[in-house]
């Protein structure tokens, strides 16, 4: 992975203000990623000076130089749930025959939960469901349906970090006709204790290639005492068969280092949630030399950039190391 010179690619200086509410953010981090029409767009978390959040649209002609639209987002629907909805985070982006599909998170008052929105344009956004029993974060749709169904990665929250907010170790995945009920197929792979990975969430939403499903997702090692630290990594799913880890990558492949990474609201995190994939062949499958794009929020403040390749990527999987345990919970 190789950072962007221009890191941080955005900061609270470059959200627009937009009174009342809106007034000199505290902090923009955690974007969706998306090609639209050859430009690239950004929905970005924007944490204001009240500790709200909102989303707001960036769009770059060249994935690196972003400029910030001045709204804020609505999902037209939120406002007929009977839930009180705190905050929508950490949103994920991934077209599915021709719409673009948001899953975002989001706190009430019962725990976290999972709502999709769709758009065509990044202008209007309209609710397509919201909720379900479980509390679950971290939630990101494939790029296309299995026999006529869709799917989808998350993390239920089942385990409770020192100072009360929730995680999980366990990435499930889920399947649905219609996108309100989802049905747990089963686990998909699990965290490792003692290494980088102990806990776990998906990173962007997964891309197709020859090899298989290639899957960013963070870790998080818990056990030092001073700070969690949030890293990213790599696994390959199988393309029939996405429960089946057929590779992980041992180390991860991106950690704080930078200053940006190191110091931030919540110190020590990289955290990956937008993917964007430069070159595809005819079937929809990313070229090996295709450039990646990946964009991360960094210490919960700021949003920043890596660039690497599918082929550079399919190699951080460790795809003839599967010693030690490896090779995920199947
Ligand atoms: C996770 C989520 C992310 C956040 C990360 C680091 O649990 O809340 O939104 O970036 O923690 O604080």
């Amino acid at each position: 992975m190789r950072r962007s010179a221009v890191n941080p690619i955005l900061t609270r200086l470059d959200i627009p203000d937009l009174p009342p509410h809106i007034v000199d953010v505290s902090s923009v981090f955690n974007p969706g990623a998306i090609r639209v029409d050859g430009r690239y767009v950004l929905l970005l978390r924007v944490q204001t000076r009240g500790r709200e959040t909102v989303l707001m649209v960036a769009e770059s002609e060249d994935g690196e130089r972003f400029s910030v639209r001045p709204r804020v987002v609505q999902i037209n629907g939120i406002e007929t749930l009977d839930q009180k909805l705190y905050h929508i985070y950490d949103p994920r982006l991934t077209r599915i025959d021709g719409t673009i599909y948001i899953m975002f998170a989001a706190d009430t008052d019962d725990g976290c939960r999972l709502g999709v929105a769709r758009t065509d344009d990044f202008e209007r956004f309209e609710l397509v469901s919201f909720g379900g029993d479980e509390d679950t974060r971290n939630g990101v749709l494939f790029p296309e349906r299995f026999n006529g169904r869709f799917l989808r990665l998350e993390r239920p929250n089942r385990v409770q970090l020192a100072g009360g907010v929730t995680t999980g170790s366990e990435i499930v995945l889920a399947e649905s006709e219609d996108l309100v009920n989802w049905r747990t197929l089963g686990p998909v792979m699990a965290g490792r204790l003692h290494y980088w990975d102990e806990l776990i969430g998906s990173g962007p939403p997964p891309v197709k290639t020859r090899e298989g499903w290639l899957h960013i997702y963070h870790g998080i090692a818990t056990h030092f005492a001073s700070a969690n630290i949030y890293q990213a990594g790599v696994v390959l799913l199988d393309l029939a068969n996405p429960r089946r880890v057929l590779a992980r990558s041992r180390n991860n492949i991106l950690e704080p280092r930078e200053s940006y990474e190191l110091t931030g609201q919540m110190p020590n995190v990289v955290f990956p949630s937008g993917m964007i994939v430069d070159d595809c062949d005819d079937e929809g499958y990313a070229r090996p030399e295709s450039l990646v794009r990946v964009y991360y929020g960094a210490a919960d403040t700021v949003v920043a950039l890596a660039t690497t390749t599918i082929k550079d990527l399919l190699k951080g999987c460790d795809l003839r190391d599967q010693s030690q345990g490896n090779g995920g919970s199947g």
